[in-house]
């Protein structure tokens, strides 16, 4: 949009005075900001209605994203950039005597997501809006996000997140769009006089699902989509036959009714299996499929053409109730018969599969889920019954292997299986990855259904996590090439040509040297620690998972603390460890590892003898904000999971777009990073695939040779349980035994040397700096592959067929 600073002046000063009834030069910082809020949602929501208008009327294509976590991160900074008035906001506001930076970190950062996929939605979101994709997100409007992460002497301790204490002024209730959503009771196949069978669902519970809806502004184009966060409530008693009302009852349930969208579970990669979790999935699912449904007849057009219509997007197996929902809609209430319901159910469906570890995979005790859902498990009951006829017919005498691919078996639901032969597209996140899930995890799967298999590699938004977080690059990339990459990602390639242009070289030098100070700045306050902007920063920030191997990379500090306290010479390029990490509430072994770390830190940062060489810093409470600050001032990106376990990894393209050199595994999406930069422009180590897949054949290997015969190895470890790193005795024994006696799941011992030889590497690199700069560079220009708006323009043409409709 335009604007001159004058008009937007008069705007502020007049939304102001309504909102607050004050004058601009009285306001505090939060009426600054709520003012600014919801003056750009006015602002925004022209073009917001147009864009739903057009959806509407010209009939496009549109791509319903289910996801259990959209993370966003804060929206003012890049509302005001993909308007595309972010400058004149500034300089007006600083005309006024006012700061936008200090007005942009009032905003809560809504952590409704736990890491990696969560972000990706949101990545997502981001550039199907910016590429004209009729996208939308459909999840759940968490009342409390991700916990809030303090850290007590060492510990992790969670505080409730409460994000929604003030108002939050970019959703918008839609109390008329509100639909109902059922759960328990009976459900049973009723024999009619002409010989049908009927369904039936008495006795259930219904919850009211109010949405709240959410612009998504594109970048500089006309395209604002929405995303759709649905509130549990309780329906309105008034409706109610009387009699049936007692007071008691009444608060009781509505209780269990609001706790459904009333916290995030903080569980990443691990399926809990809770009953909550399981009303979660469906209230979401079956809100969002009922306002599609009733959006697509209220347009005129017929359900047998849904698919021609609609895509819906199923991220991870949490919403795989999509399917059976679908199904329940088109026969039960849209008198549709099976298998013209399952036609266009298929039709309409796509899956993409984010791990492949096994703790991940939801399957359902089928009491548990026939109690809650039961004419849902009626439907899959059927499903399954048809399936089984399909693997009977090629697998024939084999029972077993039906047995094993089928939906409902050994007591479970299981819901990968549902996704594969519901949906019409199965795709995993990286090269490598998708791979795996041929020939593997989902082997008989793809022997089945080749053609559903495809490959959609990760992406990231370069509008947050390079223009917004990395102004000064941006501004010299600018300078160097041109304005074109803010619109087509791509073309930073161009930057290429820079990488031995020691003008280029200096200038890249001077921002990450900025960056660090200020980074270096925020620990200062935040961690007391005083740390060398001239060492290098190394940096592991993700959750916190053994098979991430943060553990890794703290022996390995241990093992330089070791080497500088018996070699008083000992020279090494200054270096600053930083992590930062969430672990899963219940996740013990995890929360061994943070405090590990922060007692390295203590003891580290502390002991006079290691004269600055190395510190350590643990920041609290990582998330999208917080990751902001850390990338543009990170030199070496710390990727080193046990190579298999990582799906793709996405932080990894954030840090190369903001220059660090990746120190990695041949792992996810690594792999494919190596491709574009080039073996000289990446630290690779550890273990291949193939040696890492034939150890977990053969049963793992033996750790505790390597403990016996590798002595720097043997005296990392005695130092954790001798007493020698203070403040661990037990989480020392705990890491001990972890990898000695229960035999090192994630090869952390195995990979040790070659990290240790890596890590030597970085080092030598660093040192010269025609080569670190050269590249920082080649990283820099290589990362525009990685830009989420290639991936979802991949899975618009590959996987939903939707067209672009305005850029
Ligand atoms: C994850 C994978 O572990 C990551 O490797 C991948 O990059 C992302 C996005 O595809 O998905 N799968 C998964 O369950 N999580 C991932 O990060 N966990 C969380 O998001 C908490």
């Amino acid at each position: 949009m335009i604007i001159t600073k004058e008009q937007f002046k008069k705007d502020f000063e007049k939304k102001m005075l309504k909102l607050y009834a004050q004058e601009v030069e009285n306001a505090t910082i939060q009426m600054q900001y709520f003012t600014l809020g919801y003056l750009i949602k006015e602002y925004i929501s022209e073009g917001w209605a147009k864009t739903t208008t057009r959806y509407t009327k010209y009939g496009e294509k549109q791509v319903y994203y289910f996801s259990i976590e959209f993370l966003l991160g804060r929206l003012l900074a890049s509302n005001l950039l993909n308007l595309g008035i972010r400058n004149t906001v500034k300089e007006a506001l600083n005309e006024m005597g006012l700061n936008l930076k200090s007005i942009e970190d009032v905003e809560v950062d809504p952590g409704l997501g736990n890491g990696g996929l969560g972000r990706l939605a949101a990545c997502f979101m981001d550039s199907m809006a910016s590429s004209g994709i009729p996208g939308n997100g459909n999840g759940i409007r968490y009342k409390y996000g991700l916990f809030q992460q303090k850290i007590v002497d060492g510990y992790q301790v969670e505080l409730p997140e409460n994000w929604l204490r003030d108002d939050n002024v970019w959703e918008i209730r839609k109390s008329d769009k509100a639909v109902k959503v059922r759960f328990y009771g009976d459900a049973w196949m009723k024999p009619t006089d002409d010989g049908k069978l009927i369904p039936v669902h008495t006795d259930y519970q219904e919850v009211l699902a109010v949405p709240y809806d959410t612009a998504l502004v594109g970048y500089e184009n006309k395209t604002v989509n929405t995303l759709r966060l649905w509130n549990a409530e309780v329906p309105n008693y008034a409706d109610e036959p009387r009699g049936e009302l007692n007071f008691h009852k009444v608060l009781l349930n509505k209780r269990e009714i609001e706790s459904i969208s009333e916290v995030l579970y903080p569980d990443d990669s691990n399926h809990e299996g809770r009953v909550l979790r399981l009303k979660q999935e469906y209230f979401f699912v079956s809100a969002g499929l009922q306002s599609i449904v009733t959006q697509h007849k209220e347009a005129g057009r017929p359900l047998s053409e849904l698919h021609n219509f609609v895509a819906v997007h199923i991220n991870d197996t949490h919403p795989a109730v999509a399917i059976p929902e679908l199904m329940r809609i088109l026969m039960d209430e849209e008198g549709m018969e099976w298998n013209e319901a399952w036609h266009v159910t298929q039709n309409t469906m796509s899956y993409t599969n984010h791990t492949i570890m096994s703790e991940a995979l939801e399957k359902w005790p089928v009491e548990l889920f026939k109690d809650l859902l039961p004419r849902i498990y009626l439907i899959i009951e059927e499903i399954d019954r048809r399936f089984r006829e399909i693997l009977t017919a090629k697998f024939g005498e084999q029972q077993d292997q039906v047995e094993k691919m089928a939906i409902i078996s050994g007591g479970f639901v299981k819901m990968a299986h549902l996704c594969i032969h519901g949906t019409h597209s199965i795709n995993g996140v990286a090269k490598l990855h998708t791979e795996l899930l041929k020939s593997q995890e989902l082997k008989d799967f793809y022997m089945l259904y080749p053609y559903k298999f495809n490959n959609k590699t990760n992406g990231i938004t370069h509008r947050r996590w390079l223009m917004l977080a990395n102004p000064e690059l941006s501004t010299l990339l600018d300078d160097t090439i041109g304005t074109s990459w803010r619109r087509n990602p791509q073309d930073l390639k161009l930057f290429k040509k820079y990488k031995r242009d020691p003008e280029a070289q200096r200038k890249v030098e001077i921002i990450k040297q900025h960056n660090k100070e200020k980074l270096a700045e925020y620990i200062k306050e935040k961690n007391d620690i005083i740390i060398d902007p001239n060492s290098i920063f190394d940096v592991h920030v993700k959750r916190l998972h053994a098979y991430k191997r943060q553990l890794l990379n703290a022996l390995h500090i241990l093992h330089q603390y070791h080497e500088i306290l018996e070699n008083p010479n000992y020279d090494m390029v200054p270096k600053t460890y930083i992590f930062a990490a969430k672990a899963a509430p219940g996740y013990y072994y995890a929360k061994e590892v943070i405090k590990f770390i922060n007692a390295l830190a203590q003891q580290i940062n502390n002991d006079p003898r290691v004269k600055g060489l190395i510190k350590v810093v643990f920041l609290e409470n990582y998330g999208v904000t917080l990751a902001e600050k850390i990338i543009p001032a990170s030199e070496v990106s710390e990727q080193i999971s046990t190579t298999t376990k990582e799906a793709s990894g996405t932080s990894n393209m954030k840090f190369m777009m903001n220059g660090a050199i990746t120190l990695a595994t041949l792992d996810g999406a690594n792999v494919e990073i190596l491709e574009e930069v080039g073996d000289p422009n990446i630290v690779i180590f550890g273990m291949t695939e193939k040696e890492i897949l034939s150890y977990y054949r053969n049963g793992g290997y033996r750790s505790r040779e390597i403990y016996e015969s590798d002595i720097r190895v043997k005296r990392v470890l005695d130092s954790l349980v001798n007493g020698h790193i203070k403040g661990i005795p037990v989480e020392g024994v705990d890491i001990f035994k972890s990898l000695i006696d229960y035999n090192d799941e994630f090869f952390v011992l195995k990979d040790f040397d070659s990290y240790v030889d890596a890590q030597k590497k970085i080092d030598s690199l660093y040192q010269d700096r025609f080569t670190w700069n050269k590249m920082s560079i080649e990283n820099i220009s290589s990362s525009g592959v990685f830009s989420a708006d290639v991936t979802v323009m991949q899975y618009a043409s590959g996987i939903w067929d939707t067209r672009i409709i305005e850029r």
